[in-house]
Parts: C-alpha cells; structure tokens; sequence
C-alpha cells in the first residue's frame, strides 16, 4: 500500500507556490466531526502558513452536502479554490457507496462547469481507525494535503491565465 510506505502529508515546504494573494473556501462536514474538525485545523493551519489572503469557511450537515455547500461558496465569493473535507465511514449497509460516489462526482462536476479548482478532502475509511490514522495520526493528516493541492491548482490556473507565461518542466 502506497500510503504504508510514507507518511504523504510530509511535503516540500519550499517547493509549494506563494499564496499571498490567494483565497480559498473550506466546506466542512459535521458528520464524524472529531475526524473532519481535525482535517479542518491542519488544512486552515497549512493555507495559513503559506499566507493565504483569505478562507471562507462553512459547515454542512454531511459529506452528501459538500458539494451543494461548495457551489454556494462559489457563487457568493471570488475564490482561487475550495476543498471539501468529510469522512463517511463504512458501515453495515452501502450508504458509503452512494455518499461517496455523489460527492466525487459532484465535485468534479462543479471544478469543470465553474473553472474553479475544487479539492476532495474526504476519507472513505472501512473503520474509525482508519480515519483516526489519516487524521493527525500514523499516516499524517489529509487536511494538510488537500490545502497543498489547493495551492498548487491555484497556482496552476493563474500561472495559465497570465499572458504570455508558458509553464516549463
Ligand atoms: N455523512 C458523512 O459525512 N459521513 C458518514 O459516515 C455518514 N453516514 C451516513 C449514514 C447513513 C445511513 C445516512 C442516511 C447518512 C449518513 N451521512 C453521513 C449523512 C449524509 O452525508 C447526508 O448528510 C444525509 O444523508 C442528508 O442528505
């Protein structure tokens, strides 16, 4: 397993984009809210660190909401990026399956119609545990990463939106 071998959230601090003047939108789950409130303080704390102009956060009832949650960010700010953190656990029946699916889509629905980049933050975790371990735990915090992708997304549109300005490798 791909995250057994590191703990993914470690990053190359100098080699994340400036995001001064950047702004982002947070929606948050309230479902299993000790995990998400935990994605939530790191991903807040890494924008923070990067210097993140402003962050617009809202809670929403579940991770089903995230994407309806998003879409109203979107429309009633200007913001470079949004990430929708949630933890939908697995259960007895496949709830899961239909939460997580409608989210993922959802969210990649609203990235490509509004041009706005929009991160899922969401652990699909089999148990607790699991979620405990990716949430400040043995396998870092996937808060920490999705404001990483954030950053760098944003950076991505407006390093393309920029005239004249043709990104190397
Ligand atoms: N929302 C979550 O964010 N995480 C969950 O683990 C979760 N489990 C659910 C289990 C069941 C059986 C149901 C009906 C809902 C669950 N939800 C969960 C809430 C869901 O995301 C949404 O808020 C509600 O279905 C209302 O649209």
């Amino acid at each position: 397993m791909a995250s057994a071998l590191q703990n993914l959230s470690r990053y190359d601090e100098t080699n994340i984009p400036d995001a001064r003047d950047m702004r982002f939108g947070i929606v948050v789950a309230e479902w299993n809210h000790h995990i998400t409130h935990a994605l939530y303080e790191a991903c807040a704390q890494t924008l923070d660190k990067h210097g993140a102009r402003e962050i617009v956060t809202i809670q929403v009832p579940g991770s089903f909401e995230l994407p309806t949650g998003a879409t109203l960010l979107i429309h009633n700010h200007k913001l470079d990026a949004v990430i929708c953190i949630g933890c939908v656990i697995k259960g007895e029946t496949s709830h899961n399956e239909y939460i997580n699916y409608a989210v993922a889509n959802g969210i990649t629905s609203l990235a490509i119609q509004t041009h706005v980049p929009v991160v899922f933050g969401v652990l699909t975790p089999d148990n607790e545990q699991q979620a405990l371990d990716r949430a400040g735990g043995k396998y870092g915090n996937k808060g920490v990463e999705a404001a990483v992708t954030a950053i760098r997304m944003a950076a991505i549109k407006r390093s393309l939106s920029a005239p004249g300005r043709i990104m190397g490798f």
